[in-house]
Formats: structure tokens, sequence, C-alpha cells
């Protein structure tokens, strides 16, 4: 046994994870077989995933697997196929946050006619704001006029075929104009996505560097477009979030209440299951049933979006799903789109726990669907959860709930974290910006992005939190990434101590933990409008590329995660991938493009590193020699004004 639990412990930074997988060995609970034990039994496809080759299966005179010096059946070159490759992945990712931000669009459209019970729009500030950067007419119209054009107009963005889609205005003008000069402006969202798997088919775009200008434009259309869309029109129906305590991992499920799980990333019906699970009369109904209450938690984004903004639990991120079905104690996940292993089907059937699918765009098998639409969210929450309830009685296995938890604080909101700087009449990122020229901050990293079976679970994400935190860089985080570091111990104000002094010296001041939880991963365009606003405050630079910072995307897998990359370059940030190769490392051209070519252009390269202290090495000094360029290197002397040199000033 105690081999064996070393074993474990190298497969997962998080206990909760360790003791099951502990406990599954021991035969206390059924065996199952996940994804760590998959990943284990079944190597990835060696063409494609290492460098001796690549893989293009866009025809049917193929799949021709190509090796150096050789070309496919069309002649087909590997830095073609690898360019290829990478934009339909990226076409795929951008479409996943698009599609999602679409179906935000249409809610809000319903809601303002009164077409969608239960919601309403609770951020009428916002939506201000939201109307005035798509160009909508305020004067004193009405709320609901106003949400109407804005949800139509929001909508337009997807189908738009001329012109320039709207929100990219919302980026530093010296960025703007550097689209502008490379032609990378994105037309409307759908057309680009589109124009990818067009140019990529058998015959069409055969340039590497112009397939990739073409990813690079879709990838703009995600993360300034689509992906925008979402996180301001869930802020305007939802709330936007401001700090909020949490607790997280599996020890957040109860033993003598009714657990229902939400899992995915579409934030509707899920929040309806959260503010009915409150309902005096549903709580009678399960205490009937024999349980003290019902606890709604959450895995992946879904837990995000409703952690943010209403304190519910995220019990884990992508690898913790089938984990949190093994505790025995779940009696309904309820799932909507992306990042669901369709595992989780032949998972739940071994236990008592019941799976139901909701989005039109997803079935899987073993599961119930139940499918939302706008207009019947209410009763379709209350069945749901009416549903978990009626299976509370059905718990067979022996229940084993780890008994980990963490606190931390989420709900950083670019609102937030202005707010929280300046205070409410002040509020501005004018102490943020000090902080990092005169040294106290370092530079600001975002580590963002998912697990990875193959990749040692949350190990990467946590590892570079601590040792950029006590290096006195800020980290802030979405998706899975937050969720791992929260689950560690690092997401809450106590885990200053572990900061550099620096840094620790703003969190005190301030009261923030050295962590700030941005959101799930349709908002990495908070950190955008984050790094714009840093942009205009002033002081370091003029643009997004002068500033001092960096991404990583340690664990990453998703196709979202290529496209969440290559926009945050096309934005002028250095980007590291690591854990697994992005899939473009046999050809040394392709490399180049992204590397050297993107950053002549963007200022930004997307590279990866497999090596997790270089990819820290790198990144530090990435964001050093922006310090320099900046001449702001020196570490100044912190000038203390007494009133005197105040009054002066
Ligand atoms: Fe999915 Fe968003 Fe990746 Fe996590 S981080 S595995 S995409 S849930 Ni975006
Ligand atoms: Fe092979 Fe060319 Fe067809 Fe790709 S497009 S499968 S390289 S023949």
């Amino acid at each position: 046994m105690s081999g064996s639990k070393k074993n474990f412990n190298d497969l997962s930074d998080d206990k909760a994870v360790v003791e099951i997988m502990e406990r599954m060995a021991a035969k206390e609970i059924p065996e199952i077989s996940t994804a760590f034990d998959r990943a284990q039994s079944m190597k990835p496809c060696p063409i494609g995933s290492a460098v001796s080759g690549i893989c293009c299966k866009n025809c049917a005179m193929g799949p021709c697997r190509v090796r150096e010096g050789r070309t496919g059946l069309c002649g087909a070159t590997i830095s073609t196929i690898a360019a290829r490759n990478l934009a339909r992945h990226i076409a795929g990712g951008a479409s996943a946050h698009s599609d999602h931000g679409r179906d935000l669009a249409h809610l809000l459209g319903l809601v303002a006619e009164d077409k969608a019970p239960g919601f309403e729009i609770k951020d009428e500030l916002k939506l201000l704001k939201f109307a005035r950067n798509l160009g909508i007419k305020i004067d004193d119209r009405d709320t609901k006029d106003i949400a109407k054009d804005t949800a139509k107009k929001a909508m337009s963005l997807f189908g738009q075929q001329h012109g320039e889609v709207d929100l990219i205005k919302m980026a530093p003008k010296k960025r703007q104009e550097v689209w502008r000069k490379y032609n990378v402006v994105p037309r409307g969202i759908d057309r680009e996505i589109v124009e990818t798997m067009h140019r990529t088919h058998i015959g069409v775009d055969q340039d590497a560097e112009h397939i990739l200008d073409h990813a690079i434009r879709t990838a703009i259309s995600d993360g300034w477009g689509g992906s925008m869309v979402a996180t301001e029109i869930t802020d305007i129906l939802f709330n936007t979030p401001r700090a909020v305590p949490a607790r997280t991992n599996l020890g957040m499920l109860s033993k003598d209440e009714v657990n229902l799980v939400i899992h995915g990333h579409e934030p509707t019906l899920s929040e309806l299951i959260v503010e009915l699970a409150e309902d005096k009369e549903i709580l009678g109904y399960a205490k009937s049933k024999g349980a003290k209450g019902i606890n709604v938690v959450g895995i992946c984004c879904t837990a995000i979006e409703v952690l943010m903004r209403q304190g519910v639990a995220p019990i884990g991120n992508f690898l913790s799903q089938e984990i949190a079905i093994m505790t025995g104690a779940v009696e309904l996940m309820v799932v909507d789109v992306q990042c669901i292993m369709q595992a989780l089907g032949e998972t739940t059937k071994k236990f008592h726990t019941k799976l139901i699918t909701t989005s039109p765009k997803c079935k899987i098998g073993g599961a119930t669907h139940m499918e939302f639409k706008e207009n019947n969210g209410l009763e379709l929450a209350r069945e749901i959860i009416k549903m978990a309830i009626d299976n509370f009685e059905n718990r067979k296995e022996q229940i084993c709930i780890p008994g980990f938890t963490e606190d931390l604080v989420a709900g950083f909101s670019h609102e937030y974290i202005k707010y929280a700087l300046g205070g409410k009449f002040r509020e501005s990122f004018r102490p943020l910006n000090d902080a990092i020229i005169d040294g106290r901050i370092q530079g600001v990293v975002a580590i963002v992005g998912c697990n990875n079976a193959r990749v040692p679970h949350d190990k990467y994400h946590n590892f570079l939190t601590r040792e950029l935190i006590k290096r006195d860089y800020l980290v802030v985080l979405t998706g899975c990434a937050a969720i791992s570091t929260a689950k560690c111990g690092l997401m809450k104000p106590e885990a200053m101590k572990y900061a550099g002094e620096g840094l620790r010296s703003i969190c005190e001041t301030v009261g923030i933990p050295p962590i700030l939880h941005m959101g799930s991963c349709v908002d990495n365009s908070r950190i955008l409008t984050v790094l714009s606003d840093v942009v205009k405050e002033g002081g370091l630079g003029e643009d997004i590329s002068d500033l001092p910072v960096a991404g990583i995307a340690p664990e990453w897998m998703s196709e979202k995660a290529l496209s969440i990359g290559t926009y945050v370059v096309a934005s002028g940030v250095y980007t590291v991938f690591s854990g697994v190769p992005i899939p473009v490392e046999s050809s040394q051209e392709v490399k180049d493009i992204i590397t050297s070519g993107w950053e002549e252009k963007y200022g930004g390269k997307l590279e990866y590193v497999s090596d997790v202290n270089e990819v820290l090495n790198k990144v530090i000094d990435h964001i050093q020699s922006k310090r320099k360029a900046l001449k702001i290197d020196v570490k100044k002397e912190r000038v203390l004004f007494d009133m005197e040199a105040r009054r002066g000033m």
C-alpha cells in the first residue's frame, strides 16, 4: 500500500483525489476506470504527438502521416499541415466560446421581451456600459429597450460580413492599429471561423504564414468578440462578480444532504438551480425524504460562474469529475456543454448517481436528457432538484467523502479589482500601475487553462503560482487553473505569507489574496479588459505589448486553450504552453512563425516549453526585459511623502 500511495501522489497534487484512488486500490470503492488509469494504459498516437511527424485527415486520400522530407499525397508539406491543424483547433475553440456567447445574447433578448421567466437584468450599469461599447443609443430610454437593442447588436456580431467587430475598440488604440496594419481585424465571429474551415479544406490556403494570420484573426474574434460577449452579458444577467468567500474540494460534498453537482460551462440553468435550492418548499421536500438539506456544488467552469456570483463551492476541476462520482455521495450531476467526459455515462451507472444532460447541443449515452429552453428554466430547475432529492434514498454504496476543504476568495472581475485598489470614489488601476513601476509588483502573470491526464494533476499550476508570488509577481487565474490553486490553499488572504515582500505589502494594504480568481474560461476576456485599462492608466507604455506581463497554460488540453493562447498573443502578450506540446512541434517553419514571426508583428509569441522550471525562467526573463525597456528595472527607493509634500503636489 505504501508503495502505491507514493504512486498516487505522483498523479495528482489534490489530496482528495489521491485519497479516492487509494481507497479504490484498497477495494473500499467499486473499481472504476478513470482518466488517470486510461492515461496509463493508452498511449497517445505517436504521429502528431511527437516531433517525428504529423497527420492530416482533411481529405479521403489520406489520412496522410507525413515525416520530415515527405509530403502528403496532395503535396501538402509538414508546415502546411501543421498550420492547418493549429488553425482548425483554434476555430474549434473559438466556436465553443462564441456559441456560448451567442446563447447569452439570445437570452438577453428574450429577457428584454419578458419571455424568459426566472431571468432578469441584474446589473443595469454594466448593461449601459456594454450598450455604449456597441454604439447603442442610451439617452433616457427604458432599460428593456436598451437591452433589446444591445442583444440584437451583440447577436449581429456573429453573422457580420463586413467591417470590424465593434468590441475591438475596447483595445488600446495602438493595438487596433497593429491589427489593421496586418489586416487581422475580425469582420464577424462566425465568418472568421467558417473561413478557417474553408481555407484549411484540401487545396485552398497552402502558405503557412497566411493560414496562421487568419488563425490570429479567428482567435481575436473569440477573445475580443464571442468570449467578451459571453462575459459581459453574463454579468448583466447575473451580476458583475465582487469578492466572495467560499470553500472548495471534495470535502464540500455533504454526508447528510442531497448533493447536486453542476458541471460544464453555461451559467444559465445553474443559476436558477442554485437559487431554487434555497426555496422553502423544496427544502421541506428534501427533509421529508430524510435529507438535512440540498447542497449544490460544481465542477469546471459552470462551478466558477456560480462561485463568482453566489459563492457556490467548486469541488474540483476537469480531472475531478469522475472522482466526485466515486465518493458515492452525488445524487445527481447536471451538465451543459464542454469538458464533460463521456466516461461519466458509464461511471454513474456503477453508482446511484443520475446524470442529466440539458443542452440542445449535448447528449451523452447513459444520461437522461432534459432539455433547457430559455422559457422553461424555472420548471426544469425544479424538476431536476426534485429528481436529485428523490434519488437520496437510493444511496447504496459506502459513502466516501475525503475530508479535504480549503477556503478561498473569488470574484475578481476587472470592475472589482479597480474598486478594491482605489475605493468606491476613486476606483482606478493607478495603485497597481504604481506598484509595478516601483517594483513592489514585478509583473503580472496569467495562469489559465485545463487539466490534462498526461500531466500530473494540478502540479504545474500550483508549482508555478507558488514560485511566481514568492518573487513578487501577481498571479491572476481562470478556469481549471484557478480551481487548482484554490484547492491547494493559495487563494485566500492568509496565503500572502507565501508572497514576496513587495507583493505582500500590496495584499496587506488592499486586503486581497496574492492570486486573483478572474473567472471561467470565457472570462479570459476580463484579463484583456484589465490589460487595456492598465495601458490607459499610463506609465507602462502605450500598448499591451509594452507591459511586463505573460500568460501560461501549464496543463492545457482543450482547443479552447489554443484559441485563448492565440488571442492573448495577438493582443501582445508572451504566452507559454507546457505539459504537452502544441500541435506544431514537427514543423520548425511553423514554430518560427508563431514565435519570432508573431512577435515581430504582434509583439507576443506562442511557445511550447516542456520543462516547467524553464517555463518559470522564461516568463521571468521576459517580464524583466519588458521592465528594462520601460526603464523601471532599477528598484527605486520608496518615497514617503509627508503632509507638506502632499500639499505641494
Ligand atoms: Fe475545460 Fe473550462 Fe480547460 Fe477546464 S480549463 S478543462 S477548457 S473547464 Ni478552460
Ligand atoms: Fe493527405 Fe493532402 Fe488529403 Fe491531407 S489534404 S489527407 S495531406 S491528400
